[in-house]
Parts: structure tokens; C-alpha cells; sequence
């Protein structure tokens, strides 16, 4: 009986941690009953008629188009509608929250609002593109909700805007992981800051106009951002002038807006920005009546530039209207969000921030790529911020990696396991390769800021520093570190192959070519540095000239790679510093043994 009861124990965390691994972002509370039932080929959907046009679209999307009334039952609806009546108590009453249930005789998807319905859909959507794979759909019943209302990204970097293209392929990234906001804020679109009093030309109009449709058909809501404060001039002029530009794009069918004065130098006067925001909440966003609480980002944004002698912050926090949003990074520009500093802040700013958080944006240093797994953020995200959005780096496809486990962790705080999301967000963007994926994201994703290092190498972290100490004093080493090393070094340049010629996501592939150039350069490189000092050991003139002449050769390659390409660093935590430690070590005990005067290669 024991033995009966442990066996089921184990099929049912075997079923749970294998849905987990289909769905994300992870709900709220997954019941299962270990039964399944076979993929229904058709649907007939039972209250199609209530259905609002882009939820009947998705819906559709969701069957494939496979719909007829003798079809298997799948009820559809909003709280009040007819056709989910009877699951009404079944449903949480919770903004954005669905309660989705499979079952022998029929599935329900039924949202608390319009977009618990649609969120309901995608997690169907998932649901049946697994049962795809295995023809059997698990019967189970989920109940679900967002911890942090507006979650998503701020567009938000200095360097090379987003396409066209990218914007759409986010926005439906988004969607699709139940993000619900897109903050327009690139520092280099000049309509955005340099020239924000003119309107958009035509062209790029109309892209706008079409990314704020498609935000619109996914559930997305489009925030617009202005950033006037470089030369923005406090009068009567450059205000009509900005409403003017906010006009115009709600033309365009914007209905959210930001305003930005973060990294501005003269015009940072909390009196004079508050007076034109309240200006701008009050004969703009309020007058217009179907437009969200306007946002603003504030010129001192982190705790760092707070000071109280200006009282900047504090000036904002007493005179700004109550509805208006104040973002805010945290301690620095760059850090993690921490519940000390969340409610710090909103003493100061009597409300709770917006929560503007650096990751993984790379503007900072753009030769780096950060792919490593999200974590530093408190779960009082969830309580004590308005709002969380991260700013990515201008490779949105990379970008998307950490953008899956911020989904993962605004929408289910208390479920989230940062490797376990990240494992499956590469799963996600590279199906085909996804182990030689992991491989360079774990060999990039350290920042070069001192304050705020990201974990990187971790594997071969203690192997690379034993090997370091134990070869400074005593110019050997364990053969268990040495091994651990050159296996790794085997798997990057084994990864790096792989990704040359993976297929699956040709434009996250091309983003990231030259870092995966540059794993299997400095792989290369690791391998016969471990081979160098081998060659020192053993004093072998032969093998220690054929390794250095190599390594010379390697850096070469490296230096026309950043000339051909672009700059692309990896490993700077631990692999790096190992190849240029041991390599120097190596060479000068050399020449010290041998009277001879080869030059350090680093
Ligand atoms: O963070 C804010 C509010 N402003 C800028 C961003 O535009 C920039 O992308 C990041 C990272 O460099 N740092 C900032 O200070």
C-alpha cells in the first residue's frame, strides 16, 4: 500500500513538473488528475458570439481554425456571460485571472475580464501544441492570475533602435507570455528625443500605427514615450507643443503615455516638471477619457542620484497629481529591485514606483550579450511597485531570454525558479540547439560593472580558481581541475560548432553570430593554454612553441573578428581571466627555466 501510495506521489509531481515545463509563464494553482484524453481534432465552441473580435481571433489561432458543432464542447466567456455560468465560483476574482479546466466531457476557458480570457487562451494554446506532440490532452484544471499588474518591457536603450520587425515579433512575444505593456522609449528614435516637438514623417507614422494596432489585437497595451527634456523650455510654447506631439500620436490610436527626463542636465527642476505633468495628466490624459494613468520617469531615477539637499525626489512626491506614475530603477541604474529599497522610495514619492529595471540592457558596454538567468528581483514586486518593466538590450531576439523569465516571474512570484526558466526559455528560442545555446549563455552574462556583476561560469568557476592558485605556487595543479577545464573548454567549441549551423531561430542566430565566433575562439584558446602549461610542465620545447605560436594565432583571429564583426566579449568572469593568468604563468616560467624571452600573448 506504502509502496502504492509513493508510486502515485511520484506520477503526480512527474506530471506536474512536466507541465510546468510546457507552460510558462507557470499558473497560479495546476490540478491534475493523471487521466488524459485524446486531442480533440474538432471544437465546438459554445459562446462564440459573445466573443470580442481579437479573442475570437485568438481563439481560432488556438484551434487552428478547427471548429464545427460536432465538434468537442469548448465553453468560452467572461465572467456574467450565459455560457460559464455555472463556473462562476470556479473563476478568481482577480484582474487578468482565468479559471481553464479540461475534462472527458468538455474544456472551459472562462476570464475573469476580457483579457483573463484571452490569457486563458494561450495557456489552452500551450496546452494543445503539447498535446500535439503525444495526441493525449492531460485533464486538469488551472486557476490563474498575474502577481504583478503591468508587467513587460521599456524600449527604452541608447544605441540602435528596435525594427520595425523586432517591435512586432516583441509584441507578440509578449502576448504570448502574458506580458501586458510595451513602453516606446528608444533613446535614439529622434521623434522620441532630439526633435520630440515634430511629429513622425509618414513613413514611420504608419509603423507606429501598425505596432499600436497589433498591440491592441494582442492584449498589449502600447505605451508611447516622450523624452523633451534635453532642450525642452519651460513656457506656455514648448507645452502646447508637447501636447501637440501626444496629439498626435493619439492619432494614431496611442491611448498610454510616458513622459522621460531621466539622463537630462539642466531642465532637472521637480517644480517645473511637476507643474507641466499635472498640465499634461489634467488637459490631456484625464480630458481625453480612454487613455491610461500618464507615466513619467524622473532625472533622478535611483537612489543613487537621490539627494536630499535638492529634494527633487521629495519635491515630485508632494506635487505631482497621485495618478501619475514615477518610474524608478532602485538603488543604481543598474541593480536588483529589493523590498528595502521599494519601500524606501515610496516614502519619498508617496505612491509606489514603476518599476524601470536594467536587464538585460547592454547600451552601457554593447560588446556583451546577457544571457544568464534573471534573479535579484524581490518577490515584493508584486506589492509594493505599481508596475515592472525591463529594458532589454537592442537585440530584442537575445533579448527575449531574459524577457521569458521576467514573464515568468512578474506573473507567478512565488513559483519562480530562475535556472529552471531560463532552461526552458533557451528550450524555447532554440529548440534545436538548445543545449549548445545554454552553453554560451552560461560564457555570457557578466556585466564589467564592479557594482553589479552577474553570474557567469558558474561550472567551472572553483576549477579555473583552484587552478589558478595552485599553479601560481606551485606550477602544477590537480588533474581533476585541469580535466574539468579542457572538458568545458571541448563543450564551447562543440556548442559554438552547432550554433554555426543551427536553424531554427535564423534571427536570434544572426544576432548572436559573433559571440558564438567568439565562444569557440576563446575555447581554442582555454584548451591550449591548459596545453601550454602542460608543455612547460613537462619542459617539451616542441608542443610549448606549436601552443604558443596557436594562441598568437587565436588572438588574431579574435582582433579581425571584432574588426570584421563587431566587438563580442564572453567569458570576462572566469574564462578570460584563466587564459591570461595561466598563459603569463606559463610563458614566464618558461623563459625562466630556458634563458629564452617569448612574450606574454595577453
Ligand atoms: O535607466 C534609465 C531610466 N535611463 C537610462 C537607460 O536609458 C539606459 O538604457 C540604462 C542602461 O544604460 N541606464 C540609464 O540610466
Amino acid at each position: 500500500m506504502k509502496l502504492c501510495l509513493f508510486f502515485l506521489f511520484y506520477l503526480c509531481i512527474s506530471i506536474s513538473t512536466l507541465r510546468s515545463a510546457v507552460l510558462n509563464p507557470q499558473p497560479q494553482q495546476i490540478k491534475e488528475n493523471g487521466k488524459t484524453l485524446v486531442r480533440p481534432a474538432t471544437f465546438n465552441v459554445i459562446g462564440l458570439e459573445n466573443l470580442p473580435a481579437n479573442v475570437l481571433r485568438s481563439l481560432l489561432r488556438c484551434v487552428d481554425d478547427r471548429t464545427g458543432r460536432n465538434g468537442f464542447p469548448l465553453r468560452v466567456g467572461i465572467r456574467g456571460d450565459e455560457c460559464v455560468r455555472k463556473y462562476k465560483k470556479m473563476i478568481p476574482e482577480r484582474s487578468e485571472g482565468y479559471y481553464l479546466a479540461v475534462s472527458d466531457r468538455e474544456i472551459v476557458v472562462a476570464g475573469n475580464d476580457h483579457r483573463g480570457l484571452y490569457y486563458g487562451l494561450r495557456t489552452l494554446e500551450q496546452l494543445l501544441e503539447e498535446a500535439c506532440e503525444n495526441d493525449s490532452l492531460s485533464e486538469v484544471e488551472i486557476t490563474d492570475w498575474p502577481d504583478v499588474a503591468v508587467r513587460g518591457v521599456v524600449e527604452g536603450f541608447y544605441g540602435q533602435p528596435w525594427s520595425h520587425e523586432a517591435r512586432m515579433s516583441i509584441i507578440d512575444f509578449c502576448s504570448d507570455h502574458k506580458l501586458n505593456t510595451y513602453i516606446y522609449g528608444p533613446k535614439n528614435d529622434r521623434y522620441h528625443r532630439a526633435r520630440w516637438r515634430q511629429p513622425y514623417p509618414e513613413a514611420e507614422a504608419r509603423q507606429l500605427q501598425s505596432l499600436v494596432a497589433r498591440a491592441r489585437e494582442k492584449e498589449v497595451d502600447f505605451v508611447w514615450a516622450v523624452h523633451p527634456g534635453d532642450d525642452i523650455k519651460w513656457n506656455e510654447e514648448d507645452r502646447d507643443k508637447l501636447v501637440a506631439k501626444l496629439e498626435s500620436m493619439y492619432q494614431l490610436g496611442v491611448r498610454a503615455f510616458a513622459v522621460f527626463f531621466d539622463d537630462i542636465g539642466k531642465g532637472k527642476n521637480a517644480a517645473e516638471q511637476a507643474d507641466l505633468l499635472n498640465y499634461i495628466n489634467r488637459n490631456f490624459i484625464q480630458a481625453k477619457g480612454d487613455v491610461r494613468p500618464l507615466i513619467m520617469c524622473p532625472s533622478d531615477y535611483n537612489r543613487g542620484r537621490w539627494n536630499p539637499e535638492t529634494a527633487y525626489l521629495e519635491t515630485l512626491g508632494d506635487k505631482l497629481d497621485p495618478d501619475i506614475h514615477i518610474m524608478w530603477t532602485g538603488e543604481r541604474a543598474l541593480s536588483d529591485i529589493t523590498t528595502d529599497n521599494l519601500t524606501w522610495v515610496q516614502t519619498i514619492i508617496k505612491r509606489k514606483p514603476y518599476i524601470w529595471w536594467n536587464f538585460p540592457v547592454t547600451d552601457y558596454s554593447n560588446d556583451r550579450i546577457m544571457m544568464g538567468e534573471v534573479y535579484g528581483l524581490d518577490a515584493s514586486i508584486a506589492t509594493d511597485a505599481s508596475a515592472f518593466v525591463a529594458n532589454p538590450m537592442e537585440y530584442a531576439e537575445a533579448s527575449k531570454l531574459a524577457i521569458y523569465s521576467v514573464a515568468n516571474r512578474t506573473w507567478n512570484t512565488r513559483s519562480y525558479d530562475s535556472f529552471t526558466s531560463w532552461k526552458n526559455g533557451i528550450k524555447y528560442l532554440l529548440p534545436d540547439a538548445y543545449e549548445a545555446m545554454a552553453c554560451l549563455c552560461e560564457h555570457s552574462s557578466n556585466t564589467d560593472v564592479d557594482h553589479y556583476r552577474r553570474r557567469e561560469s558558474e561550472g567551472i568557476r572553483n576549477n579555473a580558481r583552484n587552478f589558478i592558485d595552485q599553479y601560481n605556487q606551485t606550477g602544477s595543479w590537480s588533474q581533476k581541475d585541469w580535466t574539468a577545464l579542457s572538458n568545458e573548454f571541448s563543450r564551447m567549441e562543440e556548442s559554438a560548432d552547432e550554433l554555426t549551423v543551427a536553424e531554427s531561430s535564423p534571427a536570434l542566430l544572426s544576432e548572436i553570430n559573433p559571440w558564438v565566433s567568439a565562444l569557440g575562439l576563446w575555447a581554442q584558446m582555454g584548451q591550449e593554454t591548459l596545453w601550454l602549461a602542460e608543455a612547460v610542465k613537462q619542459n617539451d620545447r616542441n608542443v610549448f612553441i606549436c601552443k604558443l605560436k596557436h594562441l598568437q594565432v587565436l588572438k588574431r583571429c579574435l582582433e579581425k573578428l571584432e574588426k570584421d564583426k563587431r566587438p563580442a566579449s564572453i567569458g570576462t568572469a572566469v574564462i578570460q581571466p584563466f587564459v591570461r593568468t595561466v598563459s603569463q604563468v606559463a610563458i614566464r616560467q618558461f623563459n625562466q627555466r630556458n634563458q629564452t624571452d617569448y612574450p606574454a600573448v595577453f
